[in-house]
């Protein structure tokens, strides 16, 4: 039988980016610097002081995601630019930016969908207590939360807290300003990731009590994490490696506590995190109402001997393939390793649509809850060819498998909310700058030059135009 890719009138469909990464603008309109400010300075990466010019030209912007069909659209908001010092005194022209942003998406019908926190910790902060590693991150956090939740509240349904904790643990020294005296302490990313639960689990009881109707959950990176064999002792390694790189942070999340076998496992090797009296308590208050989820590739999973040297998650900085820097590996639990059954991109991401399928219906088993996809893209090199076209075949093919893969598990029952793929127009890549791109909007612009930062619709815009007005029909075996 041929399988019906028509989605539920319900579902919304959009695209995703962060403020860092598209708004530029780092130092005007009263805004200071974030850490990621002072992060992406360094060689191989792209200053994030002018990145896509989002934040002057957002309504061009915003009009082009209405001519795409867009129903969501997923951006953060930038705590420095609502709060230059992180707390303390309000920046007007900073909170009226988000809102012309919100009224101009949903003049056009797009429901904004606003991320608390993606990576940009006031400087400020960070220069007063290194920001996420001390706790007082917490309640100057809570203070910038409960400002944005009141003020857009009226606004906003759908609210996202904290991306991608399980990212920042993995890639601790790049989402995060981490002063030279703790970077052999690999406990102190544990603690942070501890104190981005209770801002999670605060922000969650916000909305419950700020916004009437308002829903609101996590933005998580999650790979699912398969044996490397059927060998139990491969078998074991991956359920260690999805209790560790996963379900440690969804169980807090719905469950208000840490995953056991991963914190034990902490525990013995002396990473866990400092947790005080109450701490869990506020993170069952703070309950989640569903789960996002940023889905790019899957992971394998491995033995790793007692005596292995304990590190993280490596990346490929060249964009050719086969240059992985390493990968996890947490001795006596798991190692991760390259799965040979999947084909990846340039930069060694694997490509496993199925995977997609996989998570979505493991989740909704485990926790009950609705899901929606808040990333989902492949980074590639474009080309601007001289008529103004950019033919991203790969993009399309990537977009379309993943498309396919969400409603599969829609067909096996499986609650999914919306979807936005990343990202809405090319921007700074956390990891590769310019170079590596993910827009169905070209931004014309290098790392190294500005050129004219116009917009160019790419094939993949075309055909992700035709989804959405068929709302999936289009699509087909
Ligand atoms: C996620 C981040 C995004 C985004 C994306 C792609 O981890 O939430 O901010 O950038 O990954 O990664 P990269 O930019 O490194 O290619």
């Amino acid at each position: 039988m041929k399988t019906d890719y028509k989605f539920p009138e319900s579902f919304l469909w959009g695209a995703a980016t962060s403020a860092y990464q598209v708004e530029g603008a780092a130092e005007e309109d009263g805004k200071k610097k974030s850490q990621q400010d002072i992060l992406n300075i360094k060689p191989g990466l792209t200053d994030a002081s002018v990145a896509s010019d989002h934040y002057h030209r957002f309504r061009e912007d915003v009009a082009l995601m209405k001519e795409l069909g867009m129903t969501t659209y997923r951006f953060s908001i930038a705590w420095a630019r609502i709060f230059p010092d992180g707390v303390g005194e309000v920046n007007p022209k900073g909170v009226q930016f988000y809102h012309d942003l919100i009224d101009e998406l949903r003049a056009n019908g797009i429901e904004p969908m606003p991320t608390l926190y993606h990576y940009d910790m006031p400087m400020t902060l960070v220069e007063k207590y290194d920001g996420w590693i001390d706790r007082r991150s917490v309640a100057d956090f809570e203070y910038y939360a409960r400002f944005v939740i009141s003020e857009y509240g009226p606004k906003v349904k759908y609210w996202l807290t904290i991306n991608e904790q399980s990212i920042i643990v993995q890639y601790w020294t790049q989402k995060c300003l981490i002063p030279e005296r703790y970077l052999d302490d690999p406990q102190i990313k544990y603690q942070i990731n501890h104190h981005m639960n209770l801002a999670h689990a605060i922000s969650c009881k916000l909305v419950h009590e700020l916004v009437p109707g308002g829903l609101v959950g996590a933005a998580i990176g999650y790979s699912p994490i398969y044996p490397a064999s059927c060998k139990p002792e491969d078998c074991m390694a991956a359920q260690n490696a999805n209790d560790l790189r996963n379900y440690y942070y969804t169980d807090v999340y719905f469950y208000g506590h840490y995953n056991k076998a991963a914190l034990t496992y902490l525990e013995k090797n002396g990473l866990a995190p400092k947790i005080e009296p109450g701490d869990e308590d506020l993170f069952k208050e703070g309950s989640s109402d569903f789960l996002a989820l940023n889905f790019y590739s899957s992971d394998m999973a491995t033995v790793a001997p007692e005596g292995a040297a304990r590190r993280m998650s490596g990346f490929n900085p060249t964009g050719i393939k086969g240059q992985m820097e390493g990968f996890e590996t947490q001795p006596g639990f798991y190692m991760l390793a390259q799965n040979p059954t999947l084909d990846t991109n340039d930069w060694d991401w694997t490509i496993d649509p199925m995977g997609l399928t996989y998570i979505l219906r493991d989740l909704y088993t485990r926790y009950g809850k609705p899901l929606m996809i808040t990333e989902n893209g492949i980074g590639a090199y474009d080309t601007l060819e001289p008529d103004g076209s950019i033919h991203d075949p790969y993009r399309i093919d990537y977009l379309e498998k993943h498309i396919k893969a969400i409603k599969h598990a829609i067909d096996y029952g499986v609650e999914v909310l919306a979807y936005h793929p990343w990202s809405f127009m090319d921007l700074i890549s956390t990891s590769n700058g310019f170079k590596k791109r993910y827009g169905f909007v070209y931004v014309n612009r290098t790392d190294d030059d500005l050129k004219d930062l116009k917009r160019y619709k790419k094939d993949s815009f075309y055909w992700y135009q035709k989804v959405l007005a068929s709302n999936g029909a289009c699509l087909e075996d």
